[in-house]
């Protein structure tokens, strides 16, 4: 891409308000300056685009189709501008004119088309395909409304729409030659044609015009650009509804539904309706484009579709893509199921995110039908045939059919289908890979081992390093170049600066300018002052039990009775910081999110207290809130019941930024103690065999613990007696807890949770120690890279090398 002087820059910049905004530099509003810093690299993007599919359709080489129902991808302006190296030019003319790059960039809405971590992992990984040159692209759908905006009302969470389209969004291209038909429902007839084939006809549809928006997606350094297409609901034009003006309108509405909203849960039976709806919207419209584009820009027979294509699907929201590319080429290219069978086993590749049974996708088969009646008749017939193979080639596994079957019980299970119609099947993090062979997945592992594989999760270095942490980034090229920014194992390198005292001061320098940033943060949202030398322990990520922020919450509780029974304790003075959203219908979440805000009124404005401890709860966490609270945490809480995280990536995040990981052997943490050494990580509560065992076994005795340990009944009593909340605001936590038999083993880790603390505050006493600890978080980040992760599956799934 062209590379800009500041003079330059500065000309176009000109050029562009006096063209596009019509204004000038010297009476300009940072809209104004945002939107035409957008031109400036839309062109640049543009053309590097056009240059990039040109050359694609050249090399006719294998490409990689990343189909997600979530790409959280945040903003963009910083790292656009960052990978077409156009970043510093860019500070530094705003800087010149007065102006506050941080405040420009900030006019930018948040995309926010994901719920968490696997909406930002389709991000990440982009961005990494992309940088690292390879063709691929992503798919996903243009929400209207992407992840609900969260707001804290009296400690309450309270959901409001998230309005991100309401201004223009600068990067996005919309190709209204591009759009295709989906159908759904309707009926489907079949008759014998001449050489005795079935072939099927569709009646009665309900036809939706599938409009793309694209968007560049930018490597970093390399003039690649790839795109992130996203599609929306419209009513086609030539629908007529005679003439009735009212029904047209209803129509539209109920058309651009489809794409309305991302859901953050499935609470409603409308609601999971829709969300099928929105995932045949998605593989259709995406498998036919795919198609099309093939057949007619590389003139070559449908049959080596697979030579040329694969499709990974994140998660099984994507799955009715499997069933989609049948019917495409039985129904419209002519193929025999056989044919067809095997170039669809040749192109999927399937990834999965959880292993929790209540989170595995399960439709019922009336469902199914109503969305679409061919789509679930070539779902019988993979099932149908599945079963008979499996008869027929593993005698051993005959009692077993039941459970193996793609529909049982009139339920589509989409994980089964997802298994059975791709080539690959692969987990997130080692341990997580393990248990779905072990486990999960089983009987499939049985009898098709060679399609199990792991692919760490990671994160891109260039937004979650070079971009959201300049201090850091400065002072890693000052000590070992920027070799890093393409080679991010070479991190390696800060290796020799691990007993260099004066190296360590700098990097503890760092971290205390980026928490007096966030610091100011907090205060500017939530109006309490922390103090910076304070210890900032931080968890952020979605509100769910098993990721067990209640136990964080309890141990607060645990520390403040401390300070109460004896003001006089000596105690490391922390901060502890949250984030969270819960999804609107998740009672004990939202009541776990109250709790937080009632232990913080508490604790925070007791004198007793004495600033020693101070409770955040940072409303609306968001990728870029996030960007602001990564660079400044020292403890990274990832505290996951052992092997209920599938991985984890904020784990990742904050290592990356010299945080210090105290959590559980669970996800992604396996891999981090492997690499840090247990010297370098706190690591408490049972192991995820045990976990499992006691799951087997009926659960453990929680009653028991809750009874006999002095420590755990003073905490689970502070929930069921007044001193957070009036009139017994948390009996629900607390009998919850207790009646089920504590599910999350919250009770049954309390105390090593307590006990690692104590270790890790006392660790902290030691600054150097503390900072060594740090920097080898660091310096071994790089292989949580998603360069690390996509060459992975560019060269053991996609085959693109
Ligand atoms: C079916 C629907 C309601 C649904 C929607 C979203 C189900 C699941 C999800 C999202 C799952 C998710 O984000 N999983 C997370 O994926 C990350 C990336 O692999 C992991 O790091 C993390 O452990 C896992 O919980």
């Amino acid at each position: 891409m062209k590379t800009y002087s500041k003079t330059e820059f500065r000309e176009r910049l000109e050029m562009k308000l006096t063209n596009k905004r019509n204004t000038t530099l010297e009476d300009t509003t940072d809209t104004d300056l945002f939107y035409a810093i957008c031109s400036i690299l839309k062109d640049e993007i543009n053309q590097a685009s056009v240059e990039t599919k040109k050359t694609n359709i050249e090399r006719k080489k294998r490409q990689i189709n990343y189909l997600s129902m979530e790409f959280l991808i945040g903003r963009l302006i910083e790292s656009n501008l960052l990978n077409a190296g156009l970043l510093d030019v860019c500070n530094e003319v705003l800087t010149e004119l007065g102006r506050d790059p941080k405040k420009v960039y900030s006019e930018e809405n948040d995309a926010g088309l994901g719920n968490g971590g696997l909406g930002r992992l389709a991000a990440c990984f982009l961005d990494s395909i992309a940088s690292l040159g390879y063709l691929g692209n992503g798919f996903g759908i243009r929400y209207r409304y992407g992840l609900f905006e969260q707001r804290i009302v009296n400690g309450t969470q309270i959901e409001l729409p998230d309005n991100w389209l309401q201004e223009v969004y600068p990067w996005e291209t919309r190709k209204i030659d591009e759009a295709v038909h989906v159908n759904f429902g309707g009926e489907v007839s079949s008759e014998v044609d001449e050489h005795g084939n079935f072939k099927f006809t569709y009646h009665n549809q309900e036809t939706v015009l599938a409009v793309p928006y694209d968007v560049g997606v930018v490597g970093y350094d390399n003039d690649v650009v790839n795109q992130l297409r996203l599609w929306s609901a419209e009513l086609p034009s030539n629908i007529i509804d005679h003439g009735n003006y009212k029904n047209r309108l209803e129509h539209m509405q109920n058309v651009e539904r489809i794409s309305g909203f991302l859901y953050p849960d499935d609470s409603t039976e409308e609601g999971r309706f829709l969300r099928l709806k929105q995932q045949y919207f998605l593989v259709s419209s995406t498998i036919q484009t795919l198609i099309k584009q093939f057949k007619e820009k590389y003139d070559l027979p449908v049959t080596q579709f697979h030579e040329y294509h694969c499709i990974q699907i994140n998660d099984t929201h994507p799955t009715f893509g499997i069933p989609e590319l049948m019917r495409i080429l039985m129904d419209e290219e002519g193929l025999g199921w056989d044919e067809a069978w095997s170039i669809v086993t040749k192109t999927f590749a399937y990834t999965n995110h959880t292993i929790m049974q209540e989170a595995l996708e399960k439709w019922p088969v009336s469902q199914v039908q109503k969305v679409n009646p061919r789509i679930f008749m070539i779902i019988n017939e993979i099932n149908e045939r599945f079963c008979r193979e499996v008869y027929e080639k593993h005698p051993e596994m005959r009692d077993k059919i039941a459970d193996l079957a793609v529909i049982s019980n009139d339920v589509v299970h989409m994980s089964k289908l997802a298994i059975v119609g791709s080539f690959s099947v692969n987990g997130v993090a080692a341990l997580h890979s393990e248990i779905i062979k072990d486990h999960t997945f089983n009987d499939f592992y049985k009898i098709q081992p060679e399609k199990f594989n792991n692919k760490t999760n990671g994160i891109t270095h260039r937004r979650w390093l070079m971009t959201a942490n300049p201090g850091l980034t400065h002072l890693i090229n000052e000590a070992i170049g920027d070799a890093w920014h393409k080679s991010p194992q070479e991190l390696t390198q800060l290796m020799r600066y691990y007993n260099d005292e004066s190296f360590l001061n700098k990097l503890a320098d760092v971290k205390l300018e980026n928490k007096r940033v966030l610091k100011e943060v907090i205060y500017q949202k939530t109006g309490i002052e922390v103090d910076e030398n304070s210890v900032f322990d931080v968890q952020v990520k979605r509100l769910h039990e098993y990721k067990r922020q209640l136990l964080n919450v309890l141990h607060i509780i645990y520390l403040y009775n401390e300070i109460k029974r004896k003001p006089s304790i000596k105690i490391q003075p922390r901060t502890f910081i949250f984030g969270a959203k819960a999804a609107p219908s998740y009672h004990i979440a939202k009541e776990i999110i109250k709790l937080i805000h009632s232990v913080a009124q508490v604790v925070n404005n007791d004198a007793d207290v004495d600033n020693r401890i101070k409770v955040v709860f940072l409303e609306n966490y968001n990728v870029t809130l996030a960007e602001d609270i990564m660079p400044a945490a020292e403890i990274s809480e990832q505290i996951s019941t052992a092997s209920m995280e599938a991985s984890g990536t904020g784990n990742m995040k904050m290592m990356m930024n010299g945080a210090v990981t105290l959590g559980t052997m669970d996800g992604a943490n396996v891999e981090i103690a492997e690499l840090v050494g247990k010297e370098n990580i706190f690591i408490f509560g049972l192991s995820s065999e045990e976990v499992i065992n006691y799951q087997n076994n009926g659960g453990y005795q929680a009653e028991a613990i809750y009874q006999t340990d002095g420590r755990v009944k003073g905490a689970m009593d502070a929930l069921k007696n007044e001193q957070f909340g009036r009139d017994f605001a948390f009996n629900d936590l607390y009998y919850h807890v207790l009646t089920n038999n504590d599910p999350y083993f919250l009770l049954k880790d309390f105390n090593s949770y307590v006990d690692i603390h104590l270790t890790a505050m006392a660790t902290y006493q030691d600054k150097k120690k503390w900072n060594q600890m740090s920097l080898m978080n660091i310096l071994k980040s790089g292989q949580f890279s998603s360069d690390r992760t996509i060459q992975q599956y560019a060269t053991d799934i996609w085959k693109l090398v």
